[in-house]
């Protein structure tokens, strides 16, 4: 039996296929008006293998400088389109967090692409939960602990299913170590689509 630390939960097939479909045709109105580009390592300007998008007043960018929030999609230096109202309801009643969402980060995984174990902090409030939907191909999920020295474990996280962050989890190092190819045919060309949201802070 796995057991999951403190703090994250997972909540397989959260979204039915209807929902899932539906979701899915709102990301697609978002990437069209903000279409995924491809990130970039800081210093080493390494592309990175998940391509990228955002709604919600704040966007999470990479680029050769740096990982940071910004307001405007680092290509077309649009504002980012807001965030569809279904991901904030699932928000409110998942996390129970009176305050909204303030940037929903959109990955893409073709079936080769990877998300190497990392923390997420380049939040400014840290006590705040996330939350992730996880749509089409199925992944596998890796997480161990708040220190990278510390042993890991994974499992697979399918269409419909929501992981939300939270307390002790916030800080875990987690990744992606796989994409298993035609797992769903939500998505016709295959691969998987991440959901993020997160508050930023001050
Ligand atoms: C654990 N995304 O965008 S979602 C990311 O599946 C990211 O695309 C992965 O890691 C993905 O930063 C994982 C699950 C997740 C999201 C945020 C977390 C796990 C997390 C924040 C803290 C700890
Ligand atoms: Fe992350």
């Amino acid at each position: 039996m796995l057991v999951l630390p403190k703090g994250l939960r997972h909540i397989p097939g959260h979204i039915d296929r209807a929902g899932q479909q539906a979701l899915l045709e709102e990301i697609r109105a978002v990437v069209r008006q903000a279409p995924l580009y491809r990130p970039e390592m800081p210093r080493s300007g390494k592309p990175f293998s998940v391509r990228m998008s955002n709604c919600g007043e704040l966007g999470w960018v990479a680029d050769r400088n740096g990982y940071r929030y910004q307001a405007r999609h680092p290509v077309t230096d649009a504002p980012w389109p807001p965030i569809p109202q279904v991901l904030l309801d699932m928000w409110r009643e998942l996390t129970g967090d009176p305050r909204p969402p303030q940037a929903c980060l959109i990955n893409y995984y073709d079936t080769s692409a990877r998300m190497g174990l990392h923390q997420d902090r380049d939040e400014n409030d840290l006590s705040a939960p996330v939350l992730s939907v996880s749509l089409g191909d199925s992944c596998l999920f890796r997480f161990g602990g708040t220190e990278r020295t510390q042993p890991t474990k994974s499992f697979r996280l399918e269409s419909g299913d929501i992981v939300v962050l939270g307390g002790e989890s916030r800080l875990i190092f987690h990744g992606v170590d796989r994409i298993y190819p035609t797992t769903s045919t939500l998505l016709a060309d295959g691969g998987r689509i991440n959901l993020t949201l997160r508050r930023v802070g001050a």
